[in-house]
């Protein structure tokens, strides 16, 4: 052994050993309780950086403690390699997306074997593998054949100056990033999973998802937004047909002073064609972004349709607007205005002088001014006819039982979930399996045609996507008719692939199905470690392929994760780590320079898992220090020659103390590690015993017996958190067997009973003295034992004591006069 931590000589070493010997390969067996850890994936955008070190570490910490336990452990690792990074690369370097995404893989697998991390590589996946996702076509087409996807016309991001598709992210303040023109809406056919369908289901299950963070769920729920409400028919005046609203405020009917419908709607289009200023108002709302968050921050802006609608309950004729502030994807395109009770209402009324009625005032009788901001609780009824001095829960019900009963309502529960727009005019992503046929529409790719493979030998020329203008590749024939038919250009969004790829690490290889019987072994996902931006859309999307997969009879879970542990954010100075920023430092510097161990330690140490991580090179150092230390204590115990075995019935009071601290560490750290994922105070009690034992200079029999002790518990309970320098130091510490196979150590109850107590003596409340005694002590013992203690003599003597107050195991209060 090398007296001096050298991890560089050390490290690449174990980590070929565990390769050679695949000692991280999970193999199913139903006589194990199995246990499936997963990292969030990555996109193979170029090297790690610091979020993936720490999230790869959190779950590599818990799959090693889980192996610890005896359980039979999967993690898995593979690449979410489709998306934009690839093709933007393309048109800078002038490489193929394909090539540059690969030799990303390649870089970063060494990267991720460099950290000593845990996977199972013979489950490795690419998602732009065709034998990945052909079988994400395959269910497509399952899917569609069960009415569960379908084509309708939707807006994209539109460049009228490069003549193409823009996503989200190419967007930068409604203009188009590579030429700065005005992006427009456009509307093209696409495809939709129908993810509504599963609202209920998604919603309701989150009750029982009890290993998740509350703050997760909450976010789903709010996301899918069930909420119930009325649909409401008012009359349009000198004409015949009605015009729905929706609301979820029916107890507020009675305060309507207008009627707000979507630039999209058919009233609009019909004013538009009378009115130039309307036709005008609509081109601009069509420019105007409509991203929910926008939405109560936009300015609400209008105009009248010269239309009047029928009050259903009152008669009375209000003006209908056009608003940009009301979706048509929302209810019915129509909302029914109370601007006394609705801020955005408000907001819109006062600035085009409509009139503002309270028709709900506060339970609590207070006041409110309604020329402020709108009221918007609920309370109860006021001027509204036969329904005042109701509250407005039951007038939700009267209400719309009044609107139902003259076939002027309908009570509908709705969701703000949407169904899920899965087409992206881009081309690196997996192909949408369908035919377009003049004759026969749409028709999926059969099986026995699948998977329909993307090219990847492309020049990127110009702007668009080059299988957009490559006919070898949409050129076809129908599948149903035989005649000449093209195929779909566009391909899926990139969460189509993260959506599943948790089961196919458990169906890796198969080339006849999605997956087998092995997924129903594996799922579900015992803890999925992973960012909090992925707490709504990624986990969503997630759970509702479950559901499908399940629906298709292909696993019988009802969801796919059980526990969910979010990370924080690494940050530099406060702020989140970016290129764009500059702030960013490279991982691999730190390997480089300090070793991967001292990178995993400094990550579990920095901050509990959930929180924010500051970056500091002290506490790089500091952790490097820590291990040199850890390397030097058992460095200068071996040095002494063999050791005998451990008698714990015979040791001293010293020897016994350190005994109780590394069985009371072990306590700890299992508790840490193993429940709370607070790694860092797992890390701090080990540091505290290892302090400890540089002072505990015992070269007896047993205190070395004791020694070896406490650094084989300090060894086991620190490998998963730094595999390397623990492997070796158990090698050193004499033990033949792989460390890898070692059990979790057990607390020796025993040891953790303390045969004498210190006990706190007060005179008046004062401190005056510490007294030890046997644990079995008295209360008389005790006593007598503080009244004969010098120190508390010296404020006794002479004085006439009253009274003793003893409180056994803890303090002695003597009271003195
Ligand atoms: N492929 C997706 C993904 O997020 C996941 C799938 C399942 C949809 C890191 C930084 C970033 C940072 C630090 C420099 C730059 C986590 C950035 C992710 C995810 C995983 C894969 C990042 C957390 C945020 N963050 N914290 N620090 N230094 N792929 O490659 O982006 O949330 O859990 O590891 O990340 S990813
Ligand atoms: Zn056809």
């Amino acid at each position: 052994m090398e007296s001096e931590y050298k991890p560089e000589q050390i490290e690449e070493q174990i980590q070929q050993h565990w390769e050679d010997n695949k000692v991280f390969k999970a193999v199913e067996d139903p006589n194990k309780e199995k246990y499936y850890c997963l990292s969030m994936f990555p996109y193979p955008s170029g090297r790690l950086h610091m979020g993936h070190v720490r999230n790869y570490t959190i779950g590599d910490v818990i799959s090693r403690y889980q192996r610890m336990q005896g359980k039979n452990v999967m993690q898995p690792m593979g690449w979410d390699a489709f998306g934009l990074p690839a093709e933007n690369a393309a048109i800078k370097n002038n490489v193929p997306p394909a090539k540059w995404t690969r030799e990303n893989i390649d870089y970063m697998r060494a990267q991720l074997k460099r950290l000593g991390l845990g996977y199972d590589w013979d489950r490795e996946l690419a998602t732009c593998d065709k034998d990945y996702y052909r079988w994400e076509q395959w269910l497509f087409t399952r899917l569609y054949e069960k009415g569960l996807v379908y084509k309708k016309t939707a807006g994209v991001n539109w460049c009228p100056n490069d003549l193409t598709v823009l996503a989200n992210e190419q967007v930068i303040d409604g203009k188009c990033w590579r030429c700065d023109s005005d992006v427009e809406k456009k509307d093209i056919p696409q495809w939709f999973m129908k993810i509504t369908d599963y609202a209920d289901e998604l919603l309701d299950e989150l009750d029982n998802l009890e290993g998740w963070p509350d703050q997760v769920r909450t976010m789903q729920r709010n996301w899918i937004g069930r909420s119930q409400g009325v649909e409401i028919s008012f009359g349009l005046a000198g004409r015949n047909e009605k015009l729905k609203v929706f609301t979820t405020r029916p107890d507020t009917l009675m305060g309507v002073s207008y009627v707000a419908v979507a630039a999209e709607h058919p009233l609009a289009t019909e004013a538009a064609k009378k009115f130039d200023n309307v036709a005008a108002f609509i081109k601009e709302c069509a420019k105007t972004d409509t991203a929910e968050a926008s939405l109560e921050t936009m300015e609400k802006k209008g105009i009248d349709t010269g239309l009047k609608a029928i009050h259903p309950v009152s008669g009375e004729h209000v003006p209908v607007f056009i608003a940009n502030f009301v979706l048509m994807g929302y209810g019915e395109g129509a909302v029914m205005a109370v601007p006394g009770h609705d801020q955005r209402d408000w907001e819109f009324a006062t600035k085009y002088g409509l009139s503002i009625n309270q028709v709900i005032a506060p339970l609590n009788n207070e006041e409110c001014d309604l020329t402020k901001e709108a009221f918007t609780e609920k309370g109860k009824l006021i001027n509204s006819g036969e329904f005042d001095g109701l509250t407005s829960a039951d007038a939700f019900e009267k209400i719309s039982n009044y609107l139902t009963t003259r076939n002027n309502g309908k009570k509908r529960t709705t969701y703000r979930l949407r169904d899920w727009g899965v087409s992206r005019q881009r081309y690196w992503g997996a192909p949408i399996p369908i035919v377009n046929c003049d004759k026969c529409g749409e028709v999926p790719v059969p099986e026995k045609d699948l998977p329909v493979v993307l090219p990847e030998n492309v020049q990127f020329e110009g702007v668009g996507s080059p299988i957009k203008k490559m006919p070898e590749f949409y050129q076809t024939t129908c599948p149903s008719c035989g005649g000449k038919a093209e195929r779909e250009t566009d391909t899926f969004d990139t969460f189509m692939e993260s959506s599943w790829y948790y089961a196919r690490y458990a169906s890796v290889g198969n080339d006849k199905a999605m997956l087998d019987e092995r997924a129903n072994y594996w799922l579900p996902v015992d803890q999925y470690v992973g960012g909090i931006e992925h707490a709504i859309l990624h986990l969503l999307y997630a759970r509702f392929f479950n559901k499908l997969m399940r629906d298709v009879g292909l696993i019988d879970n009802d969801e796919p994760i059980k526990n969910l542990l979010t990370q924080g954010m690494v940050l530099k100075d406060g702020s989140k780590m970016s290129k764009s920023k500059g702030n960013t430092v490279d991982p691999q510097g730190l390997i480089d320079q300090y070793g991967a161990d001292t990178a995993r330690l400094f990550m579990m140490f920095a901050a509990p898992p959930e929180q924010s991580l500051e970056w500091s090179d002290a506490g790089v150092e500091g952790a490097s220090r820590f291990l040199k230390r850890l390397w030097r204590l058992v460095f200068e115990h071996v040095e002494k020659g063999t050791v005998a075995d451990l008698d714990a019935h015979s040791l001293n009071d010293t020897q016994k103390d350190i005994r109780r601290q590394a069985h009371e560490t072990i306590s700890k750290v299992s508790d840490d590690i193993g429940r709370r994922f607070t790694f860092n105070t797992a890390i701090a009690s080990v540091m505290e015993l290892i302090n400890a034992l540089l002072k505990f200079n015992d070269d007896s029999e047993q205190g070395r017996a004791v020694m070896q002790e406490s650094l084989q518990s300090i060894v086991l309970v620190l490998s998963p958190i730094v595999p390397h320098i623990t492997h070796e130091l158990w090698k050193t510490l004499g033990q033949t067997s792989l460390l890898l196979d070692q059990a979790w150590p057990k607390v020796d109850e025993a040891a953790l009973v303390k045969d004498s107590l210190q006990i706190i003596v007060q005179v008046n409340g004062k401190l005056r003295s510490r007294i030890d005694l046997p644990a079995s002590a008295g209360k008389d013992e005790i006593e007598q034992t503080a009244l004969k203690d010098e120190n508390v003599k010296r404020f006794t003597e002479g004085n006439q004591v009253v009274k003793v107050i003893v409180v056994p195991g803890k303090l002695v209060n003597i009271v003195v006069k």
